[in-house]
């Protein structure tokens, strides 16, 4: 009888210690941690057509523009937008890209080109205005995003308010996206391939953080409450162009995709870059 509860009690203690972290994983908070973007969104090319190298496709299609949520009274209302299907850039113009296009054209060299900080190949070209990136697109046969092209090809159909979805907890900003402070590794800009995780639903890097990012159109604050539904280019005139995504001197709030700022065509900061989009032909 001794004998039998002693096995009793032993097998007792070690299902237990076995079973334990199963019982504590229960009580653990459901957090749920997100892989890159995910659409349902079917991305499909139209037949005969190519994607050009270091571009990704935007089909055709409705998205939801702005974010009633905000805090900005210039990203309200939410709106439904069509936009025609069109390519853009996978990463961010780089420091590499653009000295090509300075050897070739003899334009005048960016802001920040000699500064250490920001000069790698690899990074972003920043310090430059909108005048230099639209000189840039042209000579690369490609032009400047919309600004409701920029939005679409960062959040995709589904609203998302970050490139990979809705998670915006501290703990994970540093696998997503370049932001304020090191903890994502960087101090000042990226490689613009970085942050895989943090790729928006039609693959494309760095749409949140790392470097501003400016459009073609202008800044109309109200624009919203008044853009036609198709095609959206901005009001006709202004005084200031649209920058969207955020950057490494930037907090999460900040970046997100329906973010609106504006600077003067002329002006270069080490936190403005761009890339370039192109129409199908
Ligand atoms: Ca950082
Ligand atoms: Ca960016």
């Amino acid at each position: 009888m001794k004998y039998n509860s002693t096995i009793f009690i032993f097998l007792f203690i070690t299902i237990f210690l076995f079973s334990y972290p199963l019982i504590a994983e229960e009580f653990t908070e459901d957090i749920t941690i997100y892989d890159e973007a995910e659409t349902s969104e079917v991305i499909q090319v139209p037949e005969g057509i190519e994607i050009p190298d270091g571009m990704v496709y935007v089909p055709d299609g409705y998205f939801v523009m702005g974010n009633d949520d905000s805090l900005a009274e210039e990203e309200k209302p939410a709106h439904q937008v069509y936009v025609k299907g069109f390519f853009i850039d996978k990463y961010e113009v780089s420091n590499r890209d653009y000295e090509i296009f300075l050897q070739e054209t003899g334009h005048s060299i960016p802001k920040y080109w000699y500064d250490e900080r920001f000069n790698e190949p690899d990074h972003p070209v920043v310090g430059v205005s909108w005048e230099d990136a639209a000189a840039y697109a042209k000579w690369a046969h490609k032009r400047l995003p919309t600004e409701a092209e920029w939005e679409k090809a960062a959040r995709g159909t589904e609203g998302f308010i970050w490139p990979w979805g809705n998670d915006r907890e501290n703990i994970y900003q540093t696998i997503y996206l370049n932001i304020h402070g090191t903890a994502d590794d960087f101090e000042y800009t990226s490689p613009v391939d970085s942050f895989f995780l943090g790729r928006s639903p039609y693959k494309a890097f760095n749409m949140a953080g790392n470097v501003w990012e400016w459009c073609e159109d202008w800044f109309g604050p109200n624009y919203y409450k008044k853009s036609p539904e198709i095609n959206p280019r901005g009001p006709k005139s202004g005084i200031y162009k649209v920058l969207r995504g955020g950057s490494w001197v930037n907090k999460i709030y900040n970046v997100s995709t329906t973010k609106r700022i504006r600077n003067y065509p002329d002006v270069k900061l080490n936190i403005y870059g761009f890339r370039c989009a192109k129409s199908l032909p």
